[in-house]
């Protein structure tokens, strides 16, 4: 009896390993668990054996089975999680079908643009510099040769935090601290948000500069036409012919608005450039003696330039889209276009 039970679970052990397919599953419990299985056959001699014999028996044949039918158990596990098995698991997943690809984002292109200018300039020896978006009056206004009450802070619609504090209305605070903290010669470009409280096809409250300047002696009017004409070439990939009109800015004299040739009709006269054959692209000039005593720079010694770009405005230009809104909506339509 025994021996029988023994074998019983060696050949059944056996059959289990061999067993491939869900489909073979139930021949292997009806043969071996069943009512009328095999385990069911040796229980009932259970009742011929001796009295004395019985119970370690007993016990035997139900040790035997429990261990499996919980290799069974395992069995069937196995089999119903493996895709491969089985007619029906096969139909449900074709392993040659191509995978679901996650969308691929990109950067805003306001983002690209700011990223290009920097590297333009940055190509042309200039240093990045980037400051708090909070800033001081001091260094918005004041030390930039617009103190207060001069009718350029008109033009400037500020966010005051406080009455001395205020969202920086460009990024030349940022050349205002380097030029107080470090000596010449200096190349530094300052990238960031800009704040001003004004918001229609052309203008949001929120918009991003670059702004530039470089300090040396002998510098000249004739070196800030070379460097920017060579950063239009670069950003608009083409040998663009340039126009500085005479403009005023506080932090320099003499100021320019420069021009580029228009990048959609070449100069023949179009919407965009509103037949002029121009757009303008940037302002600039040469540093004021003013803002230089202001920093401590003798200004018999050191000259240097400054300009200063929108670059929603440069991304305009560049791809053609007429309101400036688009930037801030969102919308994955404009925005995957970039
Ligand atoms: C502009 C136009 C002209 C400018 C001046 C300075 C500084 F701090 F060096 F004086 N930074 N940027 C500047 C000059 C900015 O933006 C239209």
């Amino acid at each position: 009896m025994e021996q029988e039970l023994l074998s019983l679970q060696a050949e059944a052990r056996k059959n289990l390993d061999q067993i491939a397919e869900q489909g073979q599953l139930e021949d292997f419990r009806i043969r071996y668990l069943g009512r009328k299985g095999q385990f069911s056959v040796i229980m009932r001699e259970l009742g011929t054996v001796s009295p004395e014999e019985r119970p370690r028996l007993g016990q035997l044949a139900n040790t035997i089975k429990a261990e499996i039918e919980k290799a069974f158990d395992e069995k069937k596990a196995v089999l119903s999680s493996s895709p491969q098995s089985g007619a029906k698991g096969a139909a449900l997943i074709d392993l040659s079908l191509p995978g679901r690809y996650p969308e691929r984002g990109s950067l805003h292109p306001v983002t690209q643009i700011m990223n290009e200018v920097c590297s333009i300039f940055e190509a042309l020896g200039f240093s990045v510099a980037e400051g708090p978006d909070v800033e001081h009056d001091h260094y918005n206004f004041e030390a930039l040769n617009i103190p207060a009450h001069h009718p350029a802070r008109d033009m400037h619609d500020t966010f005051y935090v406080s009455e001395s504090i205020l969202l920086r209305t460009h990024t030349s605070p940022m050349q205002a601290r380097i030029m107080e903290s470090q000596q010449p010669p200096l190349r530094v470009i300052a990238p960031g948000k800009v704040y001003r409280c004004d918001s229609d096809i052309t203008h949001t409250p929120m918009f991003h500069q670059v702004e530039g300047f470089l300090v040396d002696t002998k510098v000249s009017f004739a070196d800030l036409k070379g460097i920017l004409t060579v950063f239009t070439q670069k950003m608009f990939d083409k040998d663009l012919d340039l126009r500085f009109r005479p403009s005023f800015f506080p932090f320099t004299e003499p100021s320019a608005e420069v021009d580029i040739a228009c990048v959609i009709c070449g100069g023949s006269g179009c919407r965009v450039c509103k037949q002029t054959g121009w757009l303008e692209i940037l302002g600039a000039g040469m540093i004021d003696p003013e803002v230089f005593k202001m920093v401590g720079y003798d200004p018999e010694i050191y000259s240097g330039f400054a300009f200063g770009l929108g670059i929603e405005r440069i991304a305009m230009l560049k791809y053609g889209i007429n309101d400036i809104r688009l930037y801030y909506e969102n919308d994955l339509r404009f925005l995957s276009q970039f």
